[in-house]
């Protein structure tokens, strides 16, 4: 991929990781991050979809870089309007934390900056304005859902 196809952060597209310790990536580190695009279909239950060619960096490589536990199981993903999901980390890992979404940086055209995608996860759980990402071990008599938040949508997140 050529340097003039990675688009720029908006301002407001920094965020939080929390793996071994808690890292801000504000959006000139960003900047600095390997740039990637993956096609993603993002369906919801109620049977609205659409695809989109999102631009950000891989999962799997701010995992390697955040020092994340080895015993990670999944990760929280939250948002400023507190929607949060609970993503197997590797279904996760299939994924980008997005900035642009065809071509043009997200937090021009929305109230999100930046948004969690995956193939791998339901629509529900491509988390718009990720303030933070969290990454835990669960036991296997833990419930996912338990961490989850994604009962109300936010009218200022979908409009
Ligand atoms: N922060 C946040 N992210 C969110 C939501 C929300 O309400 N708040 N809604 C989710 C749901 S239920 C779906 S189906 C998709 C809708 O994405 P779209 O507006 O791009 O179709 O965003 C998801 N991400
Ligand atoms: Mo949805």
């Amino acid at each position: 991929m050529t340097d003039s196809e990675r688009v720029q952060p908006h301002r407001n597209a920094g965020f939080e990781l929390v793996g071994e310790h808690a890292s801000r990536f504000d959006a000139d580190d960003l900047g600095e991050l390997p740039f990637r695009r993956r096609s993603v279909e993002i369906v919801c239950s109620s049977g609205s979809r659409h695809v989109s060619a999102w631009g950000g960096v891989p999962i799997a490589d701010l995992l390697a870089s955040g020092e994340v536990p080895l015993k990670t199981t999944h990760l929280v993903i939250e948002s400023s309007d507190g929607f949060t999901a609970c993503v197997g980390v590797d279904a996760a890992a299939e994924g980008l934390l997005a900035w642009s979404r065809d071509g043009s940086p997200l937090g021009e055209d929305h109230p999100y900056a930046n948004r969690f995608v995956s193939p791998a996860v339901d629509g529900a759980k491509t988390i718009k304005g990720v303030e933070r990402l969290q990454a835990i071990a669960l036991s296997p008599n833990e419930e996912p859902e338990d961490y989850e938040s994604l009962s109300t949508e936010s009218p200022e997140m979908n409009e």
